[in-house]
């Protein structure tokens, strides 16, 4: 059984004090995720982890950090995953920035739900799910997850979102994704 504990959340940035487990990916770890090559050191996004044992009893939980900035007309995001696990589902809070949640079933079907302080996006077990920093600064949620739920990238790398989240003439466009390989 787990002693209790608390951490503390910077609202703003996303920290969390005290130590956790920092994940970063940089515009290199997202080649293929892009319509237009990307590459080198830049950072996209930070995912900063509470680790508790990965089983069904417990919640993962962690903060992410996903910086603002284009490759191409597409904004910043998230690789974007499926759960291991299908049905296992999840809950994002918003606490800093303005953005999209794309999420997709895997016969094709999809959803947009808007990102913003104070926003609590429900994920439904069977949905990916990826997030889109549409604004000037920094996109700031909070997740919770089922223990045992794990992360399937490689879906989403061989197939894609069926939709893209691009910037128009006056502002964030869902777009279909010419590249998505449906089942
Ligand atoms: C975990 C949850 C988030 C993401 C994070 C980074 O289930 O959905 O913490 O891991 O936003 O996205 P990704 O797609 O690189 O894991
Ligand atoms: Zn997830």
């Amino acid at each position: 059984m787990l002693q209790p504990f608390t951490r503390v959340l910077d609202l703003g940035t996303g920290d969390i004090a005290p130590e956790n487990r920092l994940v970063r990916r940089r515009l290199s770890d997202m080649r293929g995720a892009y319509a237009e090559d990307c590459d080198g050191a830049q950072v996209v996004y930070e995912v900063f982890n509470i680790d508790v044992p990965e089983t069904n009893s417990e919640l993962q939980t962690c903060t992410t950090r996903l910086y603002n900035g284009k490759v191409g007309d597409e904004y910043f995001m998230t690789k974007g995953h499926f759960h291991e696990v299908r049905d296992r589902s999840e809950v994002y809070l918003t606490t800093s920035g303005y953005g999209r949640l794309v999420m997709a079933t895997e016969d094709g079907r999809y959803a947009i739900e808007e990102m913003r302080p104070g926003s609590m996006n429900y994920i439904p077990g069977g949905w990916s799910h990826r997030s889109v920093n549409v604004a000037d600064e920094p996109l700031v949620f909070f997740a919770a997850y089922i223990g045992d739920s794990g992360h399937d990238y490689g879906s989403i790398e061989e197939r894609g979102f069926p939709v893209l989240v691009v910037e128009g003439p006056s502002g964030p466009e869902v777009v279909p994704n010419p590249r998505y390989q449906s089942s």
